[in-house]
C-alpha cells in the first residue's frame, strides 16, 4: 500500500537521499556518473524553472523529446515533481507522429534535447494546445535555455503533492492502426512495477547497474532503465546509442549486472563473446519485446550459466507482467505471472480454454489499462477487470504460459512493435505506389521485419533503385525503425472477392 500523498518524482530521488543513498551513483551518462543527491538537487531545480518561468501546472501534460541520457530521466522527474502530466517521446519520431501526440495528449509544455528540435518545432506549429518548446542539452555541459534558467534556482523544491492515484505518465502506443492511443499511468503504478516485477523477480540491490537498449519513452525501457534502479538505490547505465558493442562496452566498463534489452541485441552479444567480449558482470538478462527464441535462451544459458529471463508486458499494462524466474525458466516458454496478477487465456466466447489450446492472454493485477479519451478502446480492452491483451497464449500442464502470436496484426521486430497500417498509409503517401500491403516476415534476426507488397504505379520501375526510394520515403515519413526491410513489387494483391486485402495469403507457407 502508499501513502495518499506520493509523487514519483520525489520517491525515486529525494526519498532516496532520505534513506541514505545520496553518495550512491544514480545516472551514468554521456561521460558523467551522477549521485542520488546530485539528481535529487538537478530534479529540484528543474522543477523550479518549470513552475517559476514556464507556468507548469499541477495536471499539465509535458511531452519530453530525447534519447536515453541523464537529462531526460532529470526532465522526467523535474517535470513529475512539478506536478505534471509527462509523455516521454522517442527521439525517432517525425513532426508528423510528434502532432498527433501533441493534439491527443493535449501538450502545453515541451522539453526537448537541442539536438533534436527541428521535428518538434515543426510539429509544434499550429498546436492549439503547445504553449512553449524549451531546450535542455542531452550532453553533459548543461548548456541549454532549461539549464541556465534551472541553474540559478534552489536545490530545494516543494514538489507538488500528487495523489497516488493521480495520472504521472500518458504512455503511448502506436495500436493496431497507427493512430497513437495514450494509456494513463498513476503515480502509485509506477512504483508497482518495481515492488512486484523488479522486487519478486529480479531482487534489485544497491549495488546493481543497469544496462539496455529500449527508448525510455517506451514503458519497457523507463521502467527497466530508470524506475527500477532508482526505486532500490541502484545505479543505471544510459546509452544514447544503445546498439550491442555499446552495450557491451558499457557492461564491461561498469561491470553492470542487469541487462534489458530484446533477443537481436543478445544474439549479437552471443556472437561478441566469441570475439572475447566479458559479460561475466551480467547477474540478469531480461528480454522482452520481441519473442525469445529457444536457441538464444539456450546459447546464453550454456555461455554465461545463467538464465536469460523471458518476460511479456505492454504499455497498457506499464510493465512486465508474465516472466520466467531465476528459479523457473525453460526454453521457449514466457513463465507465470509477477506476483499480485492473475493471468489466463480465453477463447473467442470469452471464456478460459482447456489446457494446451492457443487463446487470447488476459491479465488482472495491481495495474491496469486506462486509455486516455477512448471509451469504446476501454470497453474492448478491459472486461470484468481483465486485460485483454494483444497477444495469443498457451499453458502447459505446469501452468506456465507459451507465447503463440500477436492478435491484433502489430509486427515485433527487434524490440519494436510496428503497426502495419502506419506503413502502409506512409507508402501509399508515395505517387509511385498504387496499392500495398504490410506483413510482419518471419526473420532469424530480428523475429519479424516489416515487409511491403507494392503495386507500382504505371511507368515506376521495379527494381532496386525504387525499393530504396520507397524506403527512403517512409523513412522521411515516419519514424526510420518502421522502414520496411524488404519490398516485394507485385502486378495485384490478394484480395476476398469484397476486395479485402488477404494479408495472411503473403505469408502463406512460411513460419
Ligand atoms: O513486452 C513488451 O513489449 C513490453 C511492453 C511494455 C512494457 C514492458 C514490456 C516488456
Amino acid at each position: 500500500s502508499y501513502p495518499d500523498w506520493l509523487n514519483v518524482g520525489v520517491e525515486l530521488t529525494d526519498r532516496m537521499v532520505e534513506r541514505g543513498y545520496g553518495d550512491h551513483t544514480a545516472l551514468i551518462g554521456n561521460g558523467r556518473m551522477r549521485t542520488y543527491k546530485e539528481l535529487s538537487d538537478w530534479t529540484n531545480r528543474i522543477a523550479h524553472a518549470l513552475v517559476e518561468d514556464y507556468g507548469v501546472r499541477p495536471g499539465n501534460r509535458v511531452l519530453i523529446r530525447s534519447a536515453n541520457n541523464p537529462a531526460m530521466v532529470a526532465a522526467w522527474l523535474g517535470a513529475t515533481k512539478a506536478g505534471a502530466v509527462v509523455v516521454n517521446t522517442m527521439p525517432m519520431l517525425r513532426a508528423g507522429e510528434l502532432s498527433k501526440i501533441i493534439d491527443k495528449a493535449e501538450i502545453s509544455h515541451a522539453l526537448c534535447d537541442t539536438r533534436l528540435m527541428e521535428e518538434l518545432v515543426t510539429a509544434a506549429k499550429g498546436s492549439r494546445f503547445l504553449k512553449s518548446v524549451v531546450g535542455f542539452d542531452g550532453t553533459a555541459n548543461h548548456d541549454a535555455e532549461l539549464d541556465r534558467m534551472a541553474l540559478s534556482k534552489s536545490v530545494r523544491f516543494e514538489a507538488v503533492a500528487t495523489g497516488r492515484d493521480d495520472v504521472a505518465l500518458l504512455g503511448f502506443t502506436s495500436g493496431t492502426t497507427g493512430e497513437p492511443k495514450a494509456t494513463m499511468h498513476f503515480h502509485r503504478d509506477v512504483l508497482i512495477i518495481a515492488d512486484a516485477y523488479a522486487k519478486e523477480v529480479l531482487d534489485v540491490q544497491p549495488s546493481d547497474v543497469f544496462v539496455g537498449s529500449p527508448p525510455l519513452a517506451f514503458t519497457f525501457g523507463l521502467g527497466g532503465l530508470a524506475v527500477f534502479p532508482l526505486r532500490f538505490g541502484a545505479a543505471a547505465a544510459l546509452l544514447e546509442q544503445a546498439t550491442p558493442p555499446n552495450m557491451i562496452e558499457i557492461i564491461q566498463k561498469h561491470r553492470a549486472t542487469v541487462c534489458f534489452t530484446a533477443p537481436t541485441a543478445y544474439r549479437v552479444m552471443l556472437r561478441a563473446m566469441e570475439e572475447g567480449a566479458d559479460l561475466s558482470s551480467l547477474r540478469a538478462a531480461v528480454s522482452a519485446g520481441e519473442t525469445l527464441p529457444a536457441p538464444v535462451y539456450e546459447e546464453w544459458a550454456r555461455k554465461t550459466g545463467k538464465p536469460m529471463l523471458d518476460g511479456i508486458g505492454s504499455t497498457e499494462m506499464l510493465h512486465i507482467f508474465v516472466t520466467n524466474r531465476f528459479s523457473d525458466h525453460h526454453p521457449g516458454c514466457t513463465g507465470r505471472p509477477v506476483a499480485g496478477y492473475q493471468a489466463r487465456i480465453i477463447g473467442a466466447d470469452g471464456q478460459e480454454v482447456k489446457r494446451g489450446e492457443t487463446g487470447r492472454l488476459a491479465v488482472k493485477g495491481p495495474v491496469g489499462c486506462r486509455y486516455l479519451s477512448a471509451p469504446d478502446k476501454q470497453r474492448d480492452y478491459v472486461k470484468d477487470g481483465w486485460n485483454l491483451t494483444g497477444d495469443s497464449f498457451w499453458q502447459d500442464d505446469e501452468g506456465r504460459f507459451h507465447f503463440a502470436a500477436r492478435t491484433d496484426g502489430i509486427i515485433l521486430s527487434a524490440g519494436y512493435n510496428i503497426a502495419g497500417p502506419e506503413v502502409e498509409a506512409a507508402l501509399l503517401a508515395h505517387p509511385d505506389v498504387v496499392e500495398c500491403a504490410v506483413v510482419g516476415a518471419p526473420d532469424e534476426e530480428r523475429g519479424q521485419i516489416v515487409e511491403a507488397h507494392v503495386v507500382l504505379a504505371a511507368g515506376a520501375s521495379p527494381d532496386a533503385a525504387t525499393v530504396k526510394m520507397l524506403q527512403d520515403h517512409v523513412k522521411a515519413v515516419i519514424a526510420p525503425f518502421k522502414y520496411p526491410r524488404r519490398v516485394v513489387f507485385t502486378a495485384a494483391l490478394p484480395k476476398t472477392e469484397s476486395g479485402k486485402i488477404q494479408r495472411f495469403k503473403l505469408l502463406e507457407g512460411r513460419g
